[in-house]
């Protein structure tokens, strides 16, 4: 029998197919991707963005080869290799590009300090509140033994969403206002994959009319349309299988064993 996650598509397709064909040229700058991982794309999006030259590399983090273990012995992606130097963490890594390329712009971290450090609690939100809430209520199971009922995972995730949304300027189209910034492109990859909820557990039932909700829909709208956006975005139909499989939990797939033991979650 083959290898569960062996039956990870091998590359990107759609827009995103043709962003990684142009991005083939060797480059000092190297991405060791995964085409379909959400860390990922939040770094793509801040070098697409800021049109900084890249070379994308795929890499199967399921079966790491040598080359990106060499890098980073944890074996993740996103890992970037810059001056022959690696660097991983999709948030350390995106700040650092905003510090290694200075002219390139847009300018994504407010210059102001403390607008620039009130944008990184609510990055530091979405990483740490967010997102896990996000994967309990993709991952939730009617038959695991918790008591847990999937309106309390989906409660939970909508009450974190509440809470960043509420944090969002109230008349500009951005997080922080008029301008792209940092943390719009750090939520953006989850925000669309937000179908994902629709499709394997029964919506994600939004209370319709409510400001917040209202205020993320216009948010949303505008950020899924970013070239940015767009151009890092795979086809829907191979998303699917890799989140199939996150949501079953196969028992001997490297995927969920790294999830249980804390990091891997695509
Ligand atoms: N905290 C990391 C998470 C990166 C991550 O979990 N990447 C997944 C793919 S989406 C991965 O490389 N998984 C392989 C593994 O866990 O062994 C970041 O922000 O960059």
């Amino acid at each position: 029998m083959s290898h569960p996650d062996a039956g990870v598509f091998p590359h990107a397709t759609g827009a995103a197919e043709a962003m990684v064909k142009s991005h083939q040229k060797e480059e000092p700058l190297k991405l060791y991707s995964g085409w379909f991982c959400p860390f990922v794309q939040r770094v793509l999006l801040v070098l697409l963005e800021k049109d900084i030259p890249f070379q994308y590399i795929e890499v199967n983090p399921y079966h790491k080869p040598q080359s990106l273990l060499t890098l980073n012995p944890r074996g993740l992606v996103p890992t970037l290799q810059y001056d022959n130097k690696p660097l991983y963490e999709s948030t350390v890594i995106c700040e650092f590009l905003e510090d290694a390329y200075p002219s390139a712009t847009p300018k994504l971290i407010p210059s102001d300090p403390y607008t620039k450090a009130r944008m990184k609690i609510w990055i530091d939100f979405v990483t740490s509140r967010i997102l896990p809430a996000f994967h309990r209520f993709l991952q939730f199971q009617p038959n695991s033994a918790s008591e847990t009922g999937i309106e309390k995972v989906r409660a939970d995730f909508l009450e974190q969403m509440k809470q960043l949304v509420q944090e969002m300027d109230a008349e500009g189209r951005y997080f922080l206002g008029k301008e792209l910034t940092l943390i719009d492109l750090m939520i953006a990859p989850w925000a669309v994959r937000l179908w994902l909820f629709d499709h394997f557990k029964g919506g994600l039932n939004m209370p319709k009319g409510e400001p917040w909700v209202e205020r993320f829909e216009k948010w949303r709208q505008v950020v899924e349309k970013r070239d940015s956006v767009v151009d890092s975005t795979s086809e829907k139909e191979h998303y699917l299988p890799i989140y199939q499989r996150y949501a079953d939990d196969v028992a001997q797939s490297e995927m969920a064993k790294a999830i249980r033991q804390g990091q891997g979650v695509p």
